[in-house]
């Protein structure tokens, strides 16, 4: 590794040791980057030396920022940072905050001090804040100030945790700390693999696994996905969902737009009613959100103008190709498929226009290499269901944790996912390896079933999980959100099994189907199966809709 610009060396410290890395590739000439650079300074301060400080950055509902006003920001914020904070490089910072334009400072003002961002959903209790603040051994934090109650309550906790400052607070805060402060900042010349940001993973069970990403990872995810895939352009409107915590957000809702002189929309919490009004609001033409949200929003599509629409971004989960077909009809738009992983900072397997297939996540995006591998680790021929594997530019380095055997494996990142790869480079995905349902023998892909589900009318969302039986170790069980309109009676589960039997092998039909008023989902949108499994196996909500 190269010198390092950090005073402080925690996080180089607890990186894997070299032997449990992936193996990394940079055959693209132009993921070759110099040795020392700082991804903040590269984006905001080389977007203003390329012209574009005119141009407007971001755009919110308190107004706009353009890139020269978004520079002078960040500065003023690294300023507090260093000057007001005692922050030298190295040291780790939490940040947490909706999607707000103060929020997208921070995170910059946060690099261009040589510190290290550890951005959190905003929806995190003071339990999870702690295991964060310990585990990554956070000495400062910027926080935006309605959530400052639960930062105070984890900080009683956490002795590593000195300095806080809030931010969009009446009383004063960082903002009072901002004005007095010149608008240049001499950002710290970090090495290309100085670590830029620590994410956690949002993971659906256990303790929460940070992964250390470096300045350099941070500029190739903007090189990779955006240049061959979605194929964005300076005059985009970037909008969409996904918190700037989560690494889907940052990368589509901050790091892309401004890799390209394009603007980002920053709305806070959205619905998908909100994300509909905004795009019209906004004239938006690019938007990163879930599968479910395009699902929700495809029916109410035609009360809203969204003709300003070009490029559409889903991921976080697998699409369901009804859910594509949804969007498509009512906008037009052929959605974009994208798996990516907090462990790979962003998407490493897509397909846009005409290289879509329907029901395929895509091929693997220049830059990245994936395979599917056996279970003795072999590769495995095409059209056989096994352990996705990826490498490329970007990759799994926990910080201080075991679980980083489990997920690097002869120098391959194993996202933990089943697919099968076609003939023709195509993946195709089969749920989470440890989602598969085996019932009486048979290998059941949950997703596939929902699929099918899906393609009902009456079916507004579903999860399908395979829950303890005695006679056939596991049995399927279906989770089903009606559509308005419905009614969860035996006559809808008949009609549902029925459904199902008649679109896929009869032994994948849904023994049991429970309705309910909605999914238990994470704080990224993802399904939480456990906690289906849990209904199923507790009986709980058997009685009146089992069939
Ligand atoms: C699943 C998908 C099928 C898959 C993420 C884009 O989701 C992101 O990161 P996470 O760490 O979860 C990773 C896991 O989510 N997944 C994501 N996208 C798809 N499954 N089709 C998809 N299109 O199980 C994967 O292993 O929360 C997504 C960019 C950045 C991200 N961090």
């Amino acid at each position: 590794m190269s010198c390092s610009a950090h005073v402080d060396s925690f996080a180089r410290d607890h990186l894997p040791p070299p032997e449990q890395w992936p193996e990394l590739i940079f055959e693209l000439p132009y993921l070759h980057y110099p040795e020392r650079i700082n991804a903040a300074t590269e984006l905001l301060d080389g977007a203003v030396a390329r012209g574009w400080g005119e141009r407007t950055a971001i755009r919110a509902p308190a107004g706009t920022l353009s890139y020269r006003e978004l520079l002078a920001q960040a500065n003023r914020i690294a300023r507090v940072l260093v000057e007001d904070m005692g922050l030298v490089p190295g040291n780790r910072v939490l940040l947490d905050g909706c999607n707000t334009a103060m929020m997208a400072a921070c995170w910059f003002g946060i690099l261009k001090a040589g510190g290290i961002a550890v951005a959190v959903m905003p929806m995190l209790r003071a339990r999870e804040l702690a295991q964060v603040i310990d585990k990554a051994r956070i000495s400062h934090a910027l926080c935006d100030a309605p959530l400052g109650a639960e930062l105070a309550a984890a900080q009683a906790g956490c002795p590593t945790l000195t300095r806080v400052l809030h931010f969009h607070d009446p009383a004063g805060g960082l903002e009072a700390h901002m004005a007095g402060k010149p608008a240049a900042f001499a950002d710290v010349s970090t090495a290309a693999d100085d670590v830029a940001l620590i994410a956690f993973t949002s993971g659906t069970t256990g303790k929460p696994k940070g992964t250390i990403h470096f300045h350099r990872d941070l500029l190739a995810i903007c090189d990779c996905f955006p240049r061959s895939t979605l194929r964005a352009e300076p005059d985009d409107i970037f909008c969409g969902t996904p918190p700037l915590a989560f690494t889907f957000g940052l990368g589509g809702l901050l790091l892309f737009p401004l890799r390209i002189g394009a603007s980002t929309v920053l709305v806070e919490r959205l619905t998908p009613e909100g994300l509909l009004h905004t795009v019209e609001d906004y004239r938006a033409t690019v938007c990163f959100t879930a599968p479910t949200f395009y699902r929700m929003m495809a029916s109410q599509a035609r009360r809203h103008r969204l003709d300003s629409l070009r490029r559409c971004v889903s991921a976080g989960e697998a699409l369901p190709v009804a859910t594509r077909q949804a969007w498509q009809d009512a906008t037009g738009i052929a959605l974009i498929d994208g798996i990516g992983a907090t462990e790979m900072l962003h998407i490493f397997i897509s397909a846009a226009d005409a290289d879509i297939r329907p029901g395929a996540t895509g091929r693997a995006i220049p830059g990245y290499r994936a395979t599917i591998l056996d279970n003795e680790g072999r590769q495995a021929p095409a059209d056989t269901v096994g352990r996705l594997a990826v490498k490329g530019p970007t990759g799994c380095r926990y910080l201080d944790d075991e679980r980083q055997r489990e997920y690097v494996v002869d120098g391959w990142n194993l996202t933990g996912d089943a697919y099968r790869r076609d003939a023709d480079g195509y993946f195709w995905y089969h749920g989470r390896t440890d989602d598969m349902i085996i019932s009486a023998g048979y290998n059941i892909a949950g997703p596939e079933v929902e699929d099918v589900l899906l393609g009902h009318d009456a079916v507004a969302e579903c999860g399908v999980v395979g829950v303890p039986d005695e006679e056939r170790g596991q049995v399927v069980h279906a989770f089903v959100v009606l559509a308005p309109g419905h009614t969860g009676d035996a006559a809808m589960v008949a009609e549902l099994q029925d459904w199902v039997r008649r679109h896929i092998a009869p032994y994948k039909y849904p023994r049991a189907i429970v309705f309910l008023p909605g999914l238990p989902r994470t704080g990224t949108g993802k399904l939480q199966r456990f906690r289906l499994r849990e209904l199923g196996t507790s009986g709980t909500a058997d009685a009146p809709s089992h069939a």
